[in-house]
């Protein structure tokens, strides 16, 4: 199919107009993105002469997805987040230094102030049956120097794969801690084992996941913002090992350097010295 001549100047002159372009006034990045944007999607219709009716649907779409505000989702599922990832990767291995904690997405379940403590945190409300989950860790320069002062910002779901504030019948900020290291740059947690989460089965996501063939489903996850004055934010999860999404996360935010191995506790001394050394840190 050839594009007629006539049909093409018409189309880059609506195009210029309604993006902009010929206007002056406004941010030109903007513009300049979202004249590709229009251009692109106009090249789509074209190519699947798309019909006024799917237009319509796609058009609702938008709508139904803004109203059940799964726009964050949606970006999470289509890999587009996980773009991002691939995009910093990219610049910092072209910048030649050493790389840390490999990052990996936010999500869109992150809630910002949780309640902060200092070197330990319960983080659950005790109020769900669970297996007991501690966490430890290091927070260190890229040449192994602990990071004293720093913030290690946890959040995780419950055992129904739900989080806190996003699912009401969980108590605030259950399951979302800040952690403030020592001078050796530790932290610990106790938590409960988290399940993975699978999009609301009723949404605007896992209709269009469906219609594409695909789940809606992430492994057990833990997440993670680091940050420290002087230090690049890191935003980062660990994944449990032995899920069987583990492999095959709807939002691809696994990563081989980001697996945990859950070891099981099973001296009640141990457990229990796990708790006091974490309240006296
Ligand atoms: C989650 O818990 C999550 O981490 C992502 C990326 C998307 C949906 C739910
Ligand atoms: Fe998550």
């Amino acid at each position: 199919m050839s594009v007629n001549p006539v049909h093409q100047t018409e189309l880059e002159s609506l195009l210029a107009i309604s993006s902009g372009l010929n206007s002056t006034g406004g941010n030109d990045r903007l513009k300049n993105i979202m004249h590709q944007l229009l251009s692109d999607l106009c090249k789509t219709i074209r190519q699947f002469d798309v019909t006024d009716e799917e237009f319509w649907v796609a058009v609702n779409y938008l709508n139904e997805l803004g109203g059940r505000q799964e726009a964050a989702l949606l970006a999470a599922g289509l890999g587009l987040e996980h773009y991002l990832d691939m995009r910093a990767d990219e610049k910092e291995a072209a910048s030649g230094h050493d790389v840390g904690t490999p990052r990996t997405i936010e999500g869109p379940l992150y809630v910002a102030n949780a309640p902060l403590s200092e070197g330990f945190a319960r983080m659950d409300d005790g109020k769900e049956q669970a297996e007991t989950m501690w966490l430890q860790g290091q927070v260190t320069d890229l040449h192994g120097k602990p990071v004293a002062g720093a913030i290690v910002d946890i959040w995780h779901a419950n055992t129904l794969g739900g989080y806190s504030f996003f699912d009401q019948s969980q108590s605030e900020y259950n399951l979302r801690r800040r952690v403030r290291t020592g001078d050796d740059g530790r932290y610990a947690v106790r938590s409960i084992v988290p399940c993975g989460y699978g999009c609301p089965p009723d949404g605007p996501t896992q209709k269009l996941l469906t219609a594409m063939g695909r789940h809606g489903n992430r492994p057990a996850h833990v997440h993670f913002f680091v940050s420290a004055p002087g230090y690049k934010h890191l935003t980062t999860q660990i994944n449990l090992n032995g899920d069987e999404y583990l492999w095959d996360d709807f939002a691809f935010a696994t990563r081989a350097e980001l697996i945990a191995d859950p070891v099981k506790v099973t001296d009640p001394a141990v457990a229990q010295s796990r708790d006091l050394s974490g309240e006296h840190t």
